[in-house]
């Protein structure tokens, strides 16, 4: 696009973890990004951005921008910080990184990133090959997606399943513990137009949430019941007669063995554990297999509860036993990312992780950095990138206690004084979407996304790349892959002779802005018609023998240095939460609501929530509590209440409210710490759920009550 005098409209692209990743267009005026607009050509951003993204240029001129790098003068979290040059951070940074290597190892240094920044270049991976060369301990990140990782590589293998936008030809289409309205909005739009064509729409969430409330049936499980409705529904597909046969025999491994396991999990089984209605399970069974093609959406927080792999499992079984994959729109969709051509490998360089390097995982900060994971070397500096685990990773209080240590060395990389930033002991400014250039990754289409640099970074900010690559060269590391620059990055990070990127390179991205990978067509894209799933076997493989937990990369970096997981069952099953008032009746008698903590509708995980209009749109902390619930602990609409339970607790605003059940409590996240009384993430708890090490944030027992 124009480029003249610093002025003009740019090709750019939603930065931000969601599986939209919006085609966006940057208007540049004398060098200053004056507006933004989704790009109308993209078939799914189609001109449309959310309330967070539709203004964000004001993100980018915000007035608490961090503009220089900072030393902290004062206590840890007071805020108080200093003024000082790059070459004063960057010499501070490395000379002590290089004693506490020369004293404890690089071990005793943990990197901790995540999406903050979703690009190829600067954004998840993007320090992990300066890390892994530096033998630093490897961050293993879980927080979003990776036990539905484990359960859908181990059922359909690396498929990118159904295509979001093939759901306009869809009949039936049910979201399954999604709230597409806040989290999925340019896939919504495909979804309410089969509705509007007739098909219909079922949302399963444990409460009436803005999605719930625009379905033709929403169904609400108790969180973390999904595993028993799934393999009810499986159960009651069978006891009808609804199987595809044909399919199953053809395409499909273990149906026997999953049958036998499905026999005793009848829809009167279910009913006691979810509270959803027998007869309900039996139509929702009857019409998945009947109004072909039936799609499932699946969220990620279907994960989010000890049980969640082996629901995602059970899920990911129904429309091979229905013959749903027949159909252009019938299908499963997890993340299309599995047919991206990335190159993480070359991002990651995991062959130069030093062999037996320990791993810990970013769920479990408070733990490693407390010290009850008797790390030895203990965590003696961490690097915070791209993340903001004070709001966002369970056990928050233990964050706060480990961040507070006296003898740990912290650094923050961020745009704002975020909560992880107030403890850091130097803070570097970091530079925002339209200030560099990038390819954005995607988990939610088929579409390579480019973002162009139209803009230069306020004060002294600068990419995270190039962060990286000033600290690479103050360290003394020489290898190429940790000097290129963004656009040598972008030449050797995507896989531009795989079949799918056949006809695309960079210049016909930077041309264009967008490219959708060879896959097909959303009208004509059918990948398991004739099964052809990318599993060992080949088939959607119901039953898995001798399978073993693990973590898919890139989370995981493709280190194979992992312990063996344990072993798993080779059929999927209702696995009960630890915690709820069913599995967990002795502690529910101190906690009896099961709190679920979903994404704010107004904020982008704790991005924008240091936002006054953002605030302004998504209120103030709250939690939503049945008038059952509410009435016998004095609680009423408006009232200020703690919500806590024995691992910390935060103060939220009452919202008596039908939208839940009786027993269960909502509070979204975001919230920032340093602005409100605690955060969500001080009630959950950092142990993983049953597959792919994936966070519980669904999982967690509270009480609430009224503050005077
Ligand atoms: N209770 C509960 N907890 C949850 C969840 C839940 O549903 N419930 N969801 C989980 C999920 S799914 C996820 S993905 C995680 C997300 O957790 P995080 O990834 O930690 O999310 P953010 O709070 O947005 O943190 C991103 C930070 O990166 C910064 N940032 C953005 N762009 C850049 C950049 O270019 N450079 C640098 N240096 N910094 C940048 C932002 O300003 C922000 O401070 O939270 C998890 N936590
Ligand atoms: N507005 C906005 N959009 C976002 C984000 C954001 O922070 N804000 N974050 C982005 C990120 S990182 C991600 S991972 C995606 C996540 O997107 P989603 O997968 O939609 O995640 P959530 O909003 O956390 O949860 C979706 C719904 O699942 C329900 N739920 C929770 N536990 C259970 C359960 O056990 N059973 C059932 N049936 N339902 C349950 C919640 O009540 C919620 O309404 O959204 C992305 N988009
Ligand atoms: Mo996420």
């Amino acid at each position: 696009m124009s480029d003249n005098n610093n002025s003009g409209t740019f090709f750019g692209a939603c930065p931000h973890d969601c599986p939209d990743t919006c085609a966006m267009l940057f208007e540049v005026e004398e060098g200053r990004l004056t507006g933004v607009r989704g790009n109308p050509d993209h078939p799914m951003t189609r001109g449309g951005l959310c309330v967070k993204l539709k203004d964000y240029e004001k993100r980018h001129h915000h007035p608490d921008r961090l503009l220089y790098p900072l030393r902290r003068t004062g206590a840890r979290g007071s805020k108080e910080f200093t003024r000082i040059s790059w070459d004063e951070a960057l010499d501070e940074i490395t000379g002590r990184w290089q004693a506490i290597i020369a004293e404890s190892g690089p071990e005793a240094i943990l990197p901790y990133s995540y999406l903050g920044h979703q690009g190829l270049v600067h954004g998840l991976n993007g320090g992990d090959a300066f890390f892994n060369r530096m033998g630093a301990t490897v961050c293993e990140r879980t927080f979003c997606g990776e036990g539905s990782c484990t359960a859908w590589l181990l059922t359909v293998g690396p498929t990118a399943g159904l295509d979001p936008e093939s759901y306009r030809h869809s009949n039936y289409i049910v979201i399954w513990a999604c709230n597409s309205v806040s989290t999925n909005l340019h896939h919504w739009h495909i979804v309410k137009e089969a509705q509007k064509r007739g098909a219909k729409v079922v949302v399963i969430d444990a409460w009436r949430s803005r999605t719930a409330q625009e379905a033709d049936w929403h169904i609400a499980p108790r969180p973390g019941t999904d595993g028993a409705l799934a393999m009810a529904v499986i159960n009651s597909i069978i006891d009808q007669g609804l199987v595809d046969r044909d399919y199953v025999d053809q395409y499909t491994l273990g149906y026997e063995a999953l049958a036998e396991r499905a026999a005793s999990r009848t829809p009167e089984w279910a009913e006691a554990i979810t509270g959803v209605a027998a007869d309900d399970i039996r139509t929702l069974a009857r019409e998945l297999a009947t109004s072909q093609p039936a799609a499932i959406r699946m969220g990620i927080a279907l994960e989010r509860h000890y049980g969640g792999g082996q629901t995602i499992r059970a899920v990911t079984c129904i429309p091979a036993l229905t013959g749903a994959w027949r159909h252009v729109g019938g299908g499963v969709t997890q993340s299309p990312v599995w047919e991206h051509p990335y190159r993480f490998d070359v991002i990651c360089q995991p062959q130069w992780i030093p062999e037996g390097t320990r791993v810990v995982n970013n769920l479990q900060l408070g733990r490693a950095l407390t010290g009850e994971l008797e790390l030895d070397p203990p965590i003696r500096s961490l690097m915070c990138w791209n993340s903001n685990p004070v709001t966002q990773a369970p056990e928050a209080d233990k964050i706060v206690a480990g961040l507070q240590r006296d003898d740990l060395f912290t650094v923050v990389a961020d745009h704002f004084l975020s909560d992880v930033a107030t403890y850091a002991d130097i803070v570097l400014p970091a530079a925002m979407g339209a200030e560099m250039e990038d390819i954005i990754l995607s988990w939610g289409h088929l579409y390579l996304t480019y973002n162009s640099k139209c803009v230069e970074p306020p004060g002294e900010a600068l990419p995270n790349n190039e962060i990286f690559r000033r600290l690479a060269s103050r360290m003394g590391y020489e290898e190429e892959r940790l000097h290129w620059s963004d656009s040598e990055c972008l030449e050797h990070f995507v896989d531009w002779e795989a079949p799918a990127s056949e006809g695309i390179d960079l210049a016909y991205l930077r041309a264009n802005g967008y490219a959708r990978l060879n896959v097909g067509t959303a009208d004509d894209r059918c990948p398991h018609r004739e099964g052809n799933f990318p599993t060992p076997s080949g088939k959607c493989q119901f039953e898995v023998e001798g399978a073993t937990n693990f973590v898919a990369p890139p989370f995981r970096q493709m280190y194979e240095g992992f312990q063996p997981g344990e072993a798993l069952d080779p059929l999927p099953d209702y696995v009960p939460p630890r915690e709820s008032p069913q599995s967990n009746p002795e502690l529910a008698r101190r906690f009896p609501l099961n709190i679920v903590s979903p994404k704010s509708h107004g904020f982008l995980n704790s991005c924008y929530a240091n936002m006054e209009e953002k605030i302004h749109i998504q209120g103030e902390q709250f939690v939503l509590i049945n008038a059952a619930d509410a009435g016998p602990r004095g609680i009423g609409e408006g009232d200020r209440v703690r919500v806590f339970n024995d691992r910390g607790g935060f103060e939220a605003v009452a919202r008596v409210s039908d939208d839940v059940n009786p027993g269960v409590v909502v509070a979204t996240l975001g919230y920032w710490r340093q602005l409100n009384r605690g955060t969500v993430n001080a009630v959950s708890g950092a142990d993983f759920v049953n597959m792919g090490h994936a966070p519980a944030f669904s999982d967690n027992l509270v009480e609430v009550s009224a503050l005077a």
